[in-house]
């Protein structure tokens, strides 16, 4: 993931470099993370009457401490376009290149691709909590499927490993309504037959090797899978 960083400082260092021989120029504003990737935050423009600084970012285009009016925020059109082509291209390599290393790690069996999502295991077996916490320091969260697809697919894996994983789902408190880990309730079940049958003492879901649910105490030691 280091290219990814490595294409955007140069993508954003050729913006910076080109408008900073104007007079004035808006700065650079920040961009959101992707999944399993930070945001990069914005950087400074600068205001030629005053000579301050001006921040701008994804969350703060209201911290400028002066604000020129719109127009004079835009680079010539001429320059704007060739930023334009030059950031496009970079994104084209850098998709090219993303998709040729989840190539790397599919063929090698790392990581499973369903849709948007990308699955993969560390191997480790462990409770809930832990599972959790280890996929969330990856900057992903437990395995949750939301469909008949994504549950094939975290199936794959918990076959690959023959153990049972638990899913990031979790009984709410006192609904006894089981949810996801953002509390909202679930919307595709795989239940196995008479499950989930803890009555609120079995607050957590685990797939069994067939691919079904069974909700079970969340201090057992499952395969940790976890989604990005
Ligand atoms: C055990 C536990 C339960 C499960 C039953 C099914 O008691 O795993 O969670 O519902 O087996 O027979
Ligand atoms: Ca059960």
């Amino acid at each position: 993931m280091l290219s990814y960083s490595s294409y955007m400082l140069t993508a954003v260092a050729a913006l910076l470099v080109t408008c900073n021989a104007l007079p004035k120029y808006p700065g650079i504003p920040g961009l959101p993370g992707i999944p399993g990737l930070p945001g990069i935050p914005g950087l400074p423009g600068r205001d030629d009457l005053t000579g301050q600084t001006r921040l701008s970012g994804h969350r703060g285009a209201s911290r400028s401490l002066v604000r020129p009016p719109v127009e004079q925020l835009t680079c010539p059109q001429g320059l704007a376009n060739s930023l334009n082509t030059e950031l496009h291209k970079v994104l084209v390599n850098l998709k090219h290149r993303l998709s040729r290393l989840k190539g790397v790690l599919v063929l090698k069996g790392k990581i499973r691709e369903v849709g948007e999502k990308i699955l993969a295991s560390n191997g480790k077996k462990v409770d809930f909590a832990s599972a959790l916490a280890s996929c969330e320091d990856a900057r992903g969260t437990l395995a949750t499927p939301m469909n008949e697809e994504e549950n094939k697919a975290i199936l794959g894996i918990v076959k690959k490993y023959n153990q049972y994983a638990y899913l990031g789902i979790k009984e709410g408190e006192d609904s006894g309504q089981f949810k996801y880990l953002n509390g909202m309730p679930v919307n595709y079940t795989k239940w196995h037959q008479k499950e989930p049958n803890g009555k609120r003492t079995e607050k957590c879901v685990e797939m069994y090797t067939d691919g079904s649910w069974n909700d079970k105490k969340c201090n057992l030691h499952h395969l940790t899978i976890c989604e990005f």
